[in-house]
């Protein structure tokens, strides 16, 4: 019988057509991931669609090519055969296909999201990898890919996007042999660099200074904060995905045990929750009990219909008592 990993393998192989989709507001994982395996599934002849987000995020739009992106239509499903969804921990988090009857198509779930509930026809969840952009290098070879630069570029992006330029905990062995592998290929690592960290943006240094006055320390300094409103994004005129990094900034702190990151999403009536957290606590497990889901030392969730104080208020009170239990 062959395991979760060959049967996604074999399913890739066998497949004339597929639309790839990552997840809602998709990060460098999801994005390069998605673009690295649609470069490498057409080299080998198929008809594939990459869509679910478009435009490409700013800041990873340098990666694609024209027309390399095609919008999200509902009617694009029933052109093709399969549905490879990427970095996706739940079915919901599809943004233009959740909801959609995914019964005709044979959906590939590829995902290294411990929390993932394994839908699809076939799941191949690598919980201890450090990235999906790692997981498609580990199945590039079984499908006869080699890896070429343009095929390379997008998946470096996935591996430090996720393992925070090769510093976080589940940066592995075996991820810094894929990321020489792809350094191989001919990867120019600081022009990515370039592209990802020196071409920020006035307004979203601007909206960094806002995080930085907001910045809260509570629970006797084991609890970093920051939570913006949706007003603070309109005065920058800043992307509500603008400031990810808002939420490694709170958990930065010398004593910060968990750093919390809320912001507002008016037009979609939701708040955001972005945790960090040291062992031994699971912000994947502490999510779960909010509806999200994600990684033991990153995780995330949202409340719907509640205004930006009443979330905090309820992100404080669960954790500040998380914190006193030592876990
Ligand atoms: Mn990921």
């Amino acid at each position: 019988m062959l395991d979760d990993f060959h049967r996604v393998a074999a399913a890739l192989g066998d497949l004339k057509s597929a639309v790839i989709v990552a997840h809602e507001r998709p990060d460098g994982d999801a994005t390069g991931s998605a673009l690295g395996l649609a470069r490498a599934l057409r080299g080998r002849g198929k008809k594939v669609a990459l869509t679910g987000f478009m435009p490409a995020p700013r800041l990873y739009d340098f990666l694609f090519q024209r027309g390399e992106l095609v919008k999200p239509a509902k009617d694009l499903l029933r052109q093709y055969e399969a549905l490879i969804a990427l970095d996706c921990g739940d079915v919901a988090r599809l943004a233009a296909f959740s909801g959609e009857d995914l019964t005709a198509l044979t959906v590939i779930n590829i995902d290294h999201h411990p929390t993932n509930d394994r839908y699809g026809n076939v799941a191949w969840i690598g919980e201890n990898v450090s990235s999906t952009g790692e997981m498609i290098c580990q199945l590039l070879p079984l499908l006869g890919v080699e890896l070429t630069v343009a095929i390379a570029e997008p998946l470096w992006v996935a591996l430090i996007s996720d393992t925070g330029n090769f510093s976080y905990a589940n940066t592995t062995p075996a991820t810094l042999r894929t990321a020489a592998a792809l350094l191989a290929a001919g990867v120019d690592c600081n022009k990515i660099h370039r592209e990802l960290h020196e071409k920020r943006q006035l307004n979203e240094v601007f909206l960094m200074r806002r995080a930085l006055e907001k910045l809260e320390i509570l629970a006797e300094g084991k609890l970093g904060l920051i939570a913006l409103a949706q007003r603070d994004f309109d005065e920058f005129s800043a992307d509500i995905n603008a400031l990810p990094e808002a939420v490694s900034l709170a958990h930065s702190i010398d004593g910060v045990q968990i750093g919390a990151y809320l912001r507002e999403i008016a037009k979609e009536n939701k708040i955001k929750v972005s945790l960090r957290g040291y062992e031994p606590f699971d912000m994947a497990k502490f999510s779960q009990q909010f509806g999200g889901g994600g990684h033991a030392r990153a995780a995330g969730f949202h409340f719907t219909g509640i205004g930006l104080a009443d979330a905090k208020g309820r992100v404080v009170a669960a954790l500040s008592k998380w914190l006193r239990q030592g876990e």
